[in-house]
């Protein structure tokens, strides 16, 4: 990744809001909701348009198209009209000279609003009937009656919480009017999902909409739906205007008026044999979708798929409940409702050991899903590496000493206390919706030999592009740097799936693939040709340097490039891939939704002082199933990104909000994510051996969000160090387990 990072370093590399600005650009700036419910009586924009350096105030009645932005559901509105359902839902957008002037002007909007009920709380909109959708159930084998034959059964309740994205680069848009419609420059993971809305929006063709995405500094899933809304109202400006537009989001905004990781309440009941394998599982979630739908039903299906982890149950029922409160639409987040589903099954199963006295691993060892198990939902989990990982940690980390060292450290310090967990992971590869798994690539090679590839992936700092860079040497056998990764853009590649779903080196690196082989198979008639051969099979380039049968011929890379273009041969290709297979059947809720799964294991310890609650993570050890990696750089340092996300979201990083669904932790000093002294002291990766996968990228696979998992185990490691401190401790599932919880639970009083 050299030539990026080089410039991530230097302050070269571009974003939206460093692109040299055309004459005439004007500045948006988001007026907005600061009522979490209400109904707008009336809006008196009359002393803002007065303000100095104001253009214009756009509101819903300027919209040509329709006032609806909702993806999956048409639920969200562009501009609130009559009522407001979040603090940040925009009402106007102002456009002036310059971002202050406008945000001064905001200051002299006048809105009256009538009060309306607020709701936070998921289960309580649940009991109010507020749903985003109704209830979807996955289930398999017989609950019902397996509950007779377990030997313990638990119960209990679990609480994960929201998640802030905290992308560095904040969502921006810049929009810029063409003879026949508009371009936009946009941070966004989706590029045509921010064409077709902008298309609907303003009333015109998808082919009037021209998107672009150069680089996105961080993404993390909260710019595959949330980087739409900025876009089209940069885009809904520069159409009325005829104008170029920018709309660039402060921090402190980004953090108040954008989704999050969904929280989610859920409660359990799981049933066991006194050998720890489990028999039963029943589960409900209860997701806080936030005002509007989002991509809320999809990451609420993802919970379900992922509610078992990596483990073989036969009776499963697992209930999925979108629950609509008076906060932002939460949206996705690395990992897409995975983490808050196997968080559940994990606290599950520390319950039920505690009740039996045992570890654990031990239930978590026994119930492992094999080659010969299906996922609850029909899959059949055909090379899994569930086993192959934990056991390779187990030896190589040697679990029995780890254990040791902590009950020794235990039993001398009175104090501090150690904690140990096993996070073993389970993730599947592939959008759940089967359509979105299709991608195109294409690659044109110049007469100088240098070749230009465009695909539907969105470089947002996971490497997408040096994989891709990669994919098309190999395929080529040519110099890495004869290759350029060109901007995402909808008029070179249509009808782009997001980059998301850990999918965007799979899809987008085998479409490039192809179009590369196409090329490839026309250069080897032209070198036959050039010399005199008739089986152009026979031909291979190796290094830049043709070969016949195996043999150095004296035909280079360079002339056999200009030797066809003489000949009028084509050098450019469009391919596209499809994952092969899969599919789901939405009334049995039973398919095989995914190309693979990824699988891991990983040791965490920590040291907790108990009379400050505070804790250090000491270790994480983690043998993670890379496939075959592609590029081991690329993919540790997505590991080590992922697992201090993970570990974030299950520690430090807590979402306040008020009664009024204001948002109270909305600065970095008072949302705290790790740094670099509350990342472990030790981290340490191996790569699983023996792993194939033909489904990936040459082999590989994907990186994305399976590591995120691992930080799981850093919320047991911590409540298995406090159980040490105070045997007595009832056991709470409540993350994160910041320093304040684990005081207060040591101390006298008791958290739930
Ligand atoms: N996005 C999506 C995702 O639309 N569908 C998915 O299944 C998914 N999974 C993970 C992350 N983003
Ligand atoms: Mo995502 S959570 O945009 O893969």
């Amino acid at each position: 990744m050299k030539r990026d990072i080089e410039n991530h370093v230097t302050g070269r590399s571009n974003f939206v809001d460093d692109f040299p600005t055309m004459e005439g650009t004007l500045e948006g700036y988001v007026f907005y909701s600061e009522k979490a419910h209400a109904t707008i009586l009336s809006i008196d924009y009359s002393n803002a348009l007065k303000c100095v350096g104001i253009i214009d105030i756009l509101t819903v009645k300027d919209i040509p198209g329709q006032n609806q932005i909702g993806g999956i559901i048409q639920d969200e509105k562009l501009f609130a009209d009559d009522v407001v359902e979040f603090i940040g839902e925009p009402i106007a957008l102002i456009v002036a000279e310059s971002k202050d002037f406008a945000k001064k002007a905001a200051a002299k909007i006048v809105v009256q609003f009538e009060d309306l009920p607020i709701v936070t709380d998921p289960r309580e909109a649940f009991e109010k009937g507020l749903l985003i959708k109704p209830p979807q159930i996955f289930s398999n084998g017989d609950i019902d009656t397996a509950w007779i034959n377990c030997d313990l059964i638990v119960e209990g309740k679990v609480e994960s919480g929201g998640q802030e994205h905290l992308y560095l680069e904040t969502q921006a848009s810049y929009a810029v009017p063409t003879e026949s419609g508009i371009k936009i420059y946009s941070s966004t993971q989706s590029p045509t999902v921010v064409q077709i809305t902008t298309s609907n929006v303003l009333g015109i063709s998808m082919h009037q909409v021209e998107i672009d995405v150069l680089r996105l500094g961080g993404a993390f899933g909260g710019k595959e739906d949330q980087a739409t809304a900025w876009a089209v109202l940069s885009a809904l400006a520069a159409y009325k205007l005829k104008q170029p537009v920018k709309l660039v989001l402060s921090r402190m905004d980004d953090m108040k008026i954008t989704g999050k990781r969904h929280p989610y309440s859920s409660d359990y009941k799981i049933g066991l044999l006194k050998d720890g394998k489990i028999l039963a599982y029943e589960v409900t979630f209860y997701q806080n979708a936030g005002a509007f739908a989002d991509l809320s039903p999809a990451i609420l299906e993802r919970s379900l798929f992922h509610a078992t982890n990596c483990y073989s149950i036969p009776n499963v029922k697992a209930t999925g409940i979108s629950c609509k409160t008076n906060l932002p639409p939460n949206t996705a987040f690395r990992g897409f409702g995975g983490p808050q589903g196997m968080f559940v099954i994990e606290s599950a199963i520390h319950k039920a050991s505690n009740e039996m006295g045992i570890s654990a691993e031990v239930i978590q060892r026994k119930n492992l899903i094999t080659e010969s198990d299906s996922y609850y939902y029909g899959q059949k989990a055909d090379n899994a590496q569930a086993i192959n990982s934990w056991e390779t940690s187990e030896k190589n980390f040697k679990l029995d000493k780890i254990k040791k060292e902590v009950k020794s450290f235990n039993d001398e310090n009175d104090r501090f206390k150690k904690g140990f967990a096993v996070m073993p992971i389970s993730f599947g590869i592939s959008f759940t919706n089967s359509f979105l798994n299709q991608a195109s690539a294409l690659v044109h090679v110049y007469t100088d030999g240098s070749v230009g590839v465009s695909t539907a992936a969105v470089e947002m700092g996971q490497g997408v592009n040096e994989k891709i860079i990669k994919v098309c040497a190999h395929t080529f056998s040519i110099d890495k740097g004869r290759i350029k990764v060109e901007t995402t853009n909808t008029t070179r590649i249509a009808n782009t799936s997001a980059t998301a779903a850990s999918t965007g080196a799979d899809l987008n690196g085998n479409a490039a693939i192809i179009a590369c082989k196409n090329i490839l198979k026309r250069l080897k008639s032209t070198a036959a040709q050039k010399l005199n051969i008739i089986d152009s099979e026979k031909i291979s380039i190796e290094n830049e340097r043709i070969y016949y049968e195996g043999k150095e011929t004296d035909l280079y890379w360079n002339e056999l490039i200009k030797t066809a273009y003489l000949s009028r041969t084509n050098l450019s290709s469009h391919a596209y891939y499809a994952t092969p297979d899969i599919y789901f059947d939405r009334e049995k809720n039973m398919g095989n939704p995914f190309a693979y799964h990824v699988y891991g294991t990983s040791f965490t310890t920590t040291t907790v002082d108990c009379l400050l609650g505070t804790y250090k993570i000491n270790s994480v050890k983690i043998v993670h199933d890379f496939g075959k990696t592609l590029h081991n750089l690329i993919d540790l340092g997505q590991v080590e990104g992922a697992l201090a996300q993970g570990i974030g979201w299950m520690t430090i990083e807590e979402l306040v909000q008020s009664e009024k669904g204001e948002l109270k932790s909305n600065t970095l000093s008072t949302y705290k994510i790790p740094d670099i002294y509350s990342v472990p002291d030790e981290v340490k990766v191996e790569f699983l051996e023996n792993s194939e996968n033909r489904f990936g990228l040459l082999n590989s696979k994907a990186i994305g969000e399976p590591p995120l998992m691992y930080g799981i185990g850093s919320y047991f490691a911590i409540l298995n160090a406090m159980k040490s401190y105070k045997p007595e401790l009832e056991l709470f599932y409540n993350c994160p387990i910041t320093p304040e919880k684990v005081l207060l639970s040591l101390s006298s009083k008791s958290l739930t």
